[in-house]
């Protein structure tokens, strides 16, 4: 090529145009192949053969860069330029492929759930659901391929995860009868009766429009006044001010379908259902305390303990369980109305019955591709489960399709690969943006004969979705509800006064807490009058620490029958994937630490070597030193040697007002009292190391030493 720098104006010292020497690409290497459990789904052709669609589910093939044609590329890090000093060139199509694709590589965070982690699994069904459900992934042995996202609901996609919230649990499970998603929260009631309400409670969730503060909290003005004009929320928000709302892992958290369902057997029996998750490791929370540090000091918290323990072989598991109703025309149940979806049922009244039991296997490959394109709607239904009229779930049906279209670029989300059924998919809906699939045929439409009547129409017989025909009760158009959906209070009530204390007090602390944020004194002085229908012991704390009157009731407080099986204090639990941390420096004794870690792993717990400085100890890894160890990340601590560093000794004052079991071993017990902690303390395990090993995985089960707390001033 002629150069075109004959004429330049020579500048003295410039360097000669050259162009910049292409480097060697590095050796060849084939991308690494995707985990066989991670694979995305088959793609099926409407004959049920599998089909081979390009970018199906493996992303990268081949060893060498290329563009999005497959040109392969010499060079990908300098652009085209006019000389090594000159403009860039318009007819760089590799830049400009590049830096397009990247502008655009931001998709609409999600308006709700924004924030989540997700893993894959497997659900396994141990058949007892077969009397009341004909769903085919209920029955017994039935093996069924999962993906569960987790998430916050308030805060934007990278906000923090140990917010006060409630958090989503939702599933999709790939069964051969099409998806079922569960799209369920960890909470069993919800803020609104009627989904048309649903922009309004979020509205007044999410940071005020002015500023665009505070992110991912419900302590502010505009969520209290609206929980406090609005008293159907109370219930909600009454959970919200538990420990409920400050999970200590996605791993132990309940998920609830909220609404109930209407289940067909075989025969055409119809019972109503709601639908729980119950985590095999327990219900466990933060400490408030816990959370606020979590968010500064790991704000993905939740999103790496999830990784973390699948990873480590902690597989978390959850037994589904349905609470079984009669499918009475009244569609209520010990005087609870079922469409209601503000009120639960306590398990005493209905007990759970155990349908099988899902295990997360394995961390998705992509995040972007599997957690942030995954897409749930409720009306994802397979024959055997259908929708009642609760009027929350109606506009959910219509919600969760709709905002996809503006989430996912259009009506072809299904196609992606995390959304694909793992079953036959024949429908006739064609074209649309981000089409992949190649339509064969000439008629989608029904009926046809030019493709020969296909696809065929299948009735229930055949596996097809037929609705159960539930009556309807003949009406009036209007925009009302039941005067049964008038009670507000009662099962805020029912959920305090089943609490134990210690749990109580961390609601009011709660309440105070947030109503304490709030500038509007007559927000403040609404929403105490909302609590004075509750509980009037809890109206008269939370206002004292307010400094405001408590007022009177309005209503008759109700008289309820507590249900212990909403308190999280007083059981014992499997230790399985607790973090420990084992503290020790140069002067521990090699074969010890050994022996401590050792028994750590054998017990199932997740042991991390807590040392001066990183690196090893002892031929030991180090997984934290004195500068990156989190009290936060800890459910105990086993201490076998000294520190004086300041910054131990705060962790270790965190782990004893947070209630963590702390285990000493001699050497280590001088430190303790450096850091103020009394040996004689509930939960404080001492003796020589094996012996503080065994005391401390026997008091872990309880999750926290709670004597400990309830001794702790306030
Ligand atoms: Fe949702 N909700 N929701 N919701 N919801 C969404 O759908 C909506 C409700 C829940 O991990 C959105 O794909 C309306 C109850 C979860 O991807 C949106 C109403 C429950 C997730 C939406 C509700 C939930 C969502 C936003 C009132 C518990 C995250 C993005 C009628 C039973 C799913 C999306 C995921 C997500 C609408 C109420 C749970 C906008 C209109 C009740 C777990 O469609």
């Amino acid at each position: 090529m002629a150069s075109a720098r004959e004429n330049d104006i020579p500048i003295p010292g410039s360097p000669s145009p050259v162009p910049p020497t292409l480097e060697e690409p590095t050796a060849p290497r084939r991308p690494l192949p995707p985990k066989p459990d991670q694979d995305g789904p088959e793609v099926r052709t409407p004959t049920g053969a599998a089909t081979d669609l390009p970018g199906g589910t493996v992303a990268q093939q081949g060893a060498y860069l290329t563009t999005a044609q497959g040109a392969r590329l010499p060079d990908t890090d300098h652009s085209l330029k006019a000389g090594p000093r000159g403009p860039v060139l318009l007819q760089d199509h590799h830049l400009r492929e590049k830096i397009t694709h990247f502008d655009h590589e931001r998709i609409p965070e999600r308006v709700v759930h924004a924030r989540g982690a997700a893993a894959h699994g497997e659900f396994v069904a141990n058949g007892a659901a077969a009397s009341v459900t004909k769903a085919a992934f209920l029955q017994a042995g039935a093996r069924t391929r999962t993906f569960v996202r987790f998430s916050t609901v308030l805060g934007s996609r990278g906000s923090l995860d140990t917010a006060r919230d409630t958090r989503g649990f939702a599933t999709k499970f790939y069964t051969h009868e099409g998806v079922y998603d569960l799209v369920g929260n960890n909470i069993p009631v919800f803020f609104i009766q009627d989904a048309i309400k649903f922009p309004d409670i979020i509205h007044a969730g999410k940071p005020h429009p002015d500023r665009e503060i505070p992110q991912a909290q419900s302590a502010h003005d505009t969520f209290w006044d609206f929980v406090s004009l609005h008293t159907e929320a109370q219930a909600h928000a009454m959970w919200n001010m538990s420990d409920r709302a400050l999970p200590r892992s996605y791993r132990m958290m309940q998920g609830f379908g909220v609404h109930t369902f209407r289940l067909e057997n075989e025969a055409g029996e119809t019972v109503l259902a709601k639908i729980h998750w119950r985590p095999r490791l327990g219900t466990h929370s933060l400490t408030w305390e816990e959370a606020q540090l979590a968010g500064g000091k790991d704000p993905d918290f939740h999103r790496r303990d999830l990784a973390d323990a699948i990873e480590s072989g902690a597989l978390p598991e959850w037994d589904l369980a349905l609470q079984v109703f009669p499918d009475t025309p009244e569609e209520t149940f010990e005087g609870i109305d079922l469409l209601d979806p503000t009120k639960f049922v306590p398990e005493e009244l209905a007990p759970l019955q155990v349908v099988g039991t899902m295990t997360l296997t394995s961390n998705p490959s992509n995040f972007f591709a599997e957690t942030e394109q995954v897409a749930f709607h409720p009306g994802h239904l397979v024959p055997g489960i259908d929708v009642t009229n609760d009027p929350l779930l109606q506009g959910r049906l219509f919600s969760y399709l709709d905002t996809q279209i503006s989430r996912l670029g259009g009506p072809n989300f299904a196609q992606i690969p995390i959304n694909r059924p793992h079953a036959d998919v024949n429908d006739m809906l064609r074209d649309g943006m981000h089409q992949t699939a190649v339509h064969r045929g000439v008629a989608p439409y029904h009926p046809n004969s030019l493709d020969g009547g296909c696809p065929f129409l299948a009735g229930a017989d055949l596996g097809g979705f037929v609705e159960v025909p539930a009556a309807v009760a003949e009406s009036v158009k209007e925009r009302t509800k039941p005067a049964s959906f008038d009670d507000h209070f009662s099962q805020a009530t029912l959920f305090y006064r089943s609490l134990t204390p210690i749990e109580q007090r961390h609601v009011i602390e709660a309440y105070s807490f947030e109503l304490g944020k709030c500038y509007e004194q007559a927000i403040k002085e609404r929403q105490l009058a909302a609590l004075a229908n509750i509980d009037e012991d809890l109206c008269a704390q939370v206002a004292e620490a307010l400094g405001l009157p408590a007022p009177a009731p309005t209503v008759d407080i109700a008289d309820v029958e507590p249900s212990p099986a909403l308190r999280q204090v007083g059981e014992t639990w499997p230790v399985s994937g607790r973090v420990v941390g084992i503290l020790a420096d140069e002067s521990a004794d090699s074969a010890e630490l050994i022996a401590v870690r050792k028994a750590l792993h054998a017990a199932g717990t997740v042991p991390l070597l807590i040392a001066p400085h990183g690196g090893m100890l002892h031929g030991q890894p180090v997984q934290r030193s004195a500068q990156t160890a989190a009290s936060i990340e800890l459910d105990a601590l086993l201490a076998l040697g000294p520190s004086k560093d300041p910054r131990t000794l705060r962790m270790l004052d965190e782990l004893f007002r947070h209630g963590k079991v702390i285990a000493a071993a001699p050497a280590a017990s001088p430190m303790l009292e450096d850091a103020d902690i009394d040996l004689a303390a509930p939960g404080i395990a001492t003796g020589d190391a094996a012996e503080a090993v065994t005391q401390l995985l026997d008091l872990l089960g309880a999750h926290r030493v709670w004597q400990r707390m309830e001794l702790l001033p306030v």
